[in-house]
């Protein structure tokens, strides 16, 4: 139908610009926040309420909220120690609760006994480190009364609602905080409730970008999109969530990974190894992607001690082979157990991450040959090469790096415009 075809052109004429989101996609790594009351009871956010936390006692726990150890200059500087360059606040999950003081609606910050603007503070401190600030905001607002699912896990609990006013306050949140704080992206979530549908999306999307043409957009706007651009997106870029996206050498996307195990803060909450974490984000890069690694901060507003030294760590590793991560591109190999690939100019980064013998078989480069090879920041590396056995890398007894290996390969040409080599 016309309008639809109408419609969908208007969003591409207003689609952020390909510099925007090549800029995005040259940071690789950032920081995702899930905070809020719920911290309180250290169970998961919105998704406990109805279920190990009482409806009720859940949507009075900001009464007692007081993160009164909160520093945002300390959240931003664990960001950036980790060696992030942009982090993800959840100013409003999908429990109601926002974390900044909104005219629109009384469930905020401000009506708890803390009463600071924790997203105000955390652009802030942001702008001052010089760390890209972005903005998670739900669609589904299960506290919302205008919004007709009051709890997922039973629908007799629901209300018939009012959508349009239910539209018409997520814009009204979404300019202050637009204008208010000037996010470099909003994240949104929670796409795919029945009452949302792709229209809204359209509609919100053609409304930022009347606030801000360059405010990157992700791609839970429109309904139910996750991992995949179909005819109807949209959005600027794929989620895929938990697990590290499939290469990708066309669409932008930003796979948002724990740290733990749970979004919020959890006691005891298994913390991933430095090695998984590393390897995660090479992987991540190698499949031409971003990672926002998430952090739960505790009740009283700090991070947990052994987070932030796991983030530390990670930051230790990049300050010595972030030329292999940062502004580079995925490739040209798919990544596999063994090894993952990046690659900017004439160099390819072979990430090893295990070895199975003193032999790295790689599968042979188009027309293109291989002039040196070295340990990033270390010794050379000797390989054989020939087009139809491939490439040959000798590896010496003991990698070098205990958590992941970075060896260079010079090419004689540009590596950045070859071909995805199936291995
Ligand atoms: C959503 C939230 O419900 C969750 O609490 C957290 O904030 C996370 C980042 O996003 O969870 C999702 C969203 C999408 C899928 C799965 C969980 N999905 O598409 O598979």
């Amino acid at each position: 139908c016309i309008v639809t075809v109408d419609a969908q052109k208007q969003i591409a004429d207003i689609k952020t610009s390909k510099t925007v989101l090549d800029d995005f996609m040259d940071k690789r790594f950032g920081m995702f926040i899930h905070f809020g009351p719920v911290s309180l009871r250290g169970t998961e956010i919105s998704w406990s309420r109805n279920k190990e936390v009482p409806r009720e006692e859940y949507d009075n726990l900001y009464k007692e909220f007081n993160p009164v150890l909160f520093n945002a200059d300390a959240w931003v500087k664990a960001a950036k120690d980790a060696g992030m360059k942009y982090l993800t606040i959840t100013s409003k999950h999908h429990d109601g609760f926002c974390l900044w003081p909104t005219a629109f609606s009384d469930y905020n910050i401000m009506n708890s006994q803390f009463k600071r603007d924790i997203v105000g503070e955390l652009a802030k401190a942001c702008k001052k480190q010089g760390v890209a600030f972005c903005i998670y905001f739900t669609v589904l607002d299960w506290h919302d009364s205008d919004y007709p699912v009051h709890n997922p896990y039973d629908s007799t609990q629901n209300v018939i609602g009012d959508m349009s006013r239910f539209e018409a306050r997520m814009k009204n949140e979404l300019k202050e905080i637009i204008t208010r704080y000037k996010p470099y992206m909003l994240w949104f979530d929670g796409n795919w409730e029945k009452p949302w549908v792709q229209e809204y999306g359209k509609d919100i999307y053609r409304y930022i970008k009347s606030l801000d043409k360059d405010v990157i957009i992700n791609n839970r706007l429109g309904k139910g999109e996750n991992t995949a651009f179909s005819a109807g997106s949209v959005g600027d870029y794929l989620t895929p969530e938990q697990n590290v996206g499939e290469l990708n050498m066309k669409d932008p996307w930003e796979s948002c990974i724990t740290i733990c195990n749970q979004w919020a803060w959890k006691p005891n909450d298994t913390l991933k190894t430095l090695k998984e974490c590393i390897q995660t984000l090479v992987k991540t890069a190698a499949g031409n992607g971003n990672l926002l690694f998430n952090v739960g901060p505790m009740m009283d507003g700090r991070m947990e001690a052994r987070q932030v030294v796991r983030l530390k760590e990670i930051g230790n590793w990049l300050a010595k082979y972030g030329t292999s991560i940062y502004g580079t591109k995925g490739g040209p190999y798919i990544p596999n157990k063994l090894y993952a690939t990046t690659r900017k100019g004439n160099r390819i980064y072979l990430h090893v991450f295990e070895k199975n013998n003193n032999k790295l078989a790689l599968p042979s480069l188009p027309n293109i040959k291989v002039k040196k090879a070295y340990f990033m920041n270390g010794n050379t590396v000797s390989f054989t090469q020939d087009n139809s056995s491939g490439i040959e890398i000798n590896l010496p007894d003991v990698l070098p790096d205990a958590v992941s290996n970075v060896i260079v390969l010079e090419l004689e040409k540009n590596a950045e415009e070859l071909p995805i080599v199936n291995n």
